[in-house]
C-alpha cells in the first residue's frame, strides 16, 4: 500500500464512523469502539500498515491516524455519556424507587367458580360440556320435555315471554331450567351421549332469601345401552362426594318431573350440622338438604330425539348453582350473591 492509498483508506473509515455514530438511535459505543479502535479494529490494522510505507512519508500520516483515532475516542466518550443507564430515564422530581400505586386485582364471581368447580367434578366422570341459547322456543323449553301445551307441570316453570315468534308461530321464552340442552343435545348426537351445562335460567318468581327470577342450574344427561338408577345414584353421589368432600351421603326421593320416569330429588346430608341433631337453620333439623331434580329420561322424550327407547335408556339431573354455592361458602341468603357487596365476594378468591 502507497501513502496515497493509505490516506484514502483512512477516509473511508473515517466516513463509515461518521455514519454510524450519527444513526438514530446510534450503534452500541462498546461495538462501534471494538470495530474501529478495538486490538483488530478498522483504524488499528491500518495503522499497523504504516511500517510497510517509506519512512520520511510515514510521519505525518502517523500524525493523521492519531488524529482520526483521537476524534473517535471523544466521539465514543460522548456518546457513552449520553446512552441511557438500564431502564427508564428518570425524569426530575421521579422517585424510581418508590413502591407503585395499588391497583385491585378482580377475581371471578362466586357462581363463576361453583360451575367451574362443577365443570371439573363432570369431566372427570366421562361428561362432556354442551350448550344452549338463552332464549329458546315452547318446544325445546317444554314441549319436548313431555309438557305438553296446557299441562299443568307449566304453572311451576312460569316464565318470561319475548315479542318474537318461532317457526310453530307460538311466542319465544327466556328457558326456565336448563333441561332444553338436554332436547338440543340429542339432537344433534347420535347416542351413546354423556354431556352436562351450566348456565342461566329465568322464571316469574318472586325474590327471598332461596328464589330469584333469574339463576343458575346444572344439567346433565347420559344416555348408553342398559343404563340405570343404580347409575344414576352412582353419578350424583360421586359429584356430591367431589364438591362436598367424602363424609357426604345422599339419598333420593320420589318426585315428579314430566321428562323423567321415576323422577326423584336429591338430597345431601347437612354439611353445616352434619347430625341433623338440634336445630339447625339451614336444614332446619332434619339432616337433610335438597340439592338437585334427577330421574331415567322418559321414552317420549327419547322418541321425540329420535332415540329408540327399547335399544336406549339414560338419566338425567339438574340443580340449582345458586344452593351449591350458598353451600359451599355458607352464603344463608342468596341475594348476597347478586349484590356485589366487595364484602362477599372478597371471601371466595
Ligand atoms: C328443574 O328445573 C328440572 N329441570 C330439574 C331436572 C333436571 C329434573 C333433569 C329431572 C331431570 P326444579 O324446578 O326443581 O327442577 O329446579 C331445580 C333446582 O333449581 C332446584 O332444586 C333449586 O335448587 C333451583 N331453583 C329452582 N327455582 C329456583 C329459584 N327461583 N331461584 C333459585 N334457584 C331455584
Amino acid at each position: 500500500m502507497n501513502a496515497g492509498e493509505w490516506k484514502e483508506k483512512l477516509s473511508a473509515i473515517r466516513d463509515s464512523f461518521s455514519v454510524s455514530i450519527a444513526k438514530k438511535p446510534a450503534d452500541n459505543p462498546e461495538a462501534l469502539e471494538l470495530r474501529f479502535l478495538g486490538r483488530k479494529g478498522e483504524l488499528a490494522l491500518l495503522l499497523r500498515d504504516l511500517k510497510d510505507i517509506p519512512l520520511e512519508e510515514r510521519k505525518p500520516l502517523g500524525a493523521l491516524g492519531n488524529t482520526a483515532k483521537q476524534e473517535m475516542e471523544a466521539k465514543l466518550a460522548e456518546l457513552k455519556g449520553a446512552a441511557p443507564a438500564a431502564g427508564p430515564a428518570a425524569a426530575p422530581g421521579l422517585d424510581l424507587t418508590l413502591p407503585g400505586t395499588p391497583f385491585p386485582k378482580g377475581s371471578l364471581h362466586p357462581l363463576t367458580h361453583v360451575m367451574n368447580r362443577l365443570a371439573e367434578a363432570f369431566l372427570k366422570l366421562g361428561f362432556t360440556m354442551s350448550d344452549g341459547p338463552l332464549v329458546e322456543d315452547d318446544y325445546h323449553n317444554f314441549e319436548a320435555l313431555n309438557f305438553p301445551p296446557f299441562h299443568p307441570a307449566r304453572d311451576m316453570q312460569d316464565t318470561f315471554y319475548v315479542d318474537a315468534k318461532d317457526a310453530a308461530g307460538k311466542f319465544m321464552l327466556l328457558r326456565t331450567h336448563t333441561s332444553p340442552v338436554q332436547i338440543r343435545s340429542m339432537e344433534k348426537t347420535e347416542p351413546p351421549i354423556r354431556v352436562f351445562h351450566t348456565g342461566r335460567v329465568f322464571r316469574s318468581e318472586a325474590v327471598d332469601a332461596s328464589h330469584s327470577f333469574a339463576f343458575h342450574q346444572i344439567e346433565g344427561l347420559y344416555v348408553d345401552k342398559g343404563v340405570s338408577m343404580a347409575d344414576l345414584k352412582w353419578t350424583a353421589d360421586a359429584f356430591m362426594k367431589d364438591l362436598f368432600g367424602s363424609g357426604v351421603k345422599t339419598r333420593f326421593n320420589p318426585s315428579y318431573f314430566p321428562f323423567v320416569e321415576p323422577g326423584a330429588e336429591v338430597d345431601m346430608s347437612c354439611v353445616f350440622c352434619k347430625t341433623g341433631a338440634g336445630r339447625c337453620p339451614v336444614c332446619k333439623g332434619t339432616g337433610w338438604l335438597e340439592l338437585m331434580g334427577a330421574g331415567m329420561v322418559h321414552p317420549n322424550v327419547l322418541k321425540g330425539c329420535k332415540y329408540d327407547p327399547e335399544k336406549w335408556s339414560g338419566f338425567a339431573f339438574g340443580g340449582g348453582i345458586e344452593r351449591f354455592a350458598m353451600l359451599l361458602y355458607g352464603i344463608s341468603d342468596m341475594r348476597m350473591l347478586y349484590e356485589n357487596d366487595l364484602r362477599v365476594l372478597k371471601q371466595v378468591q
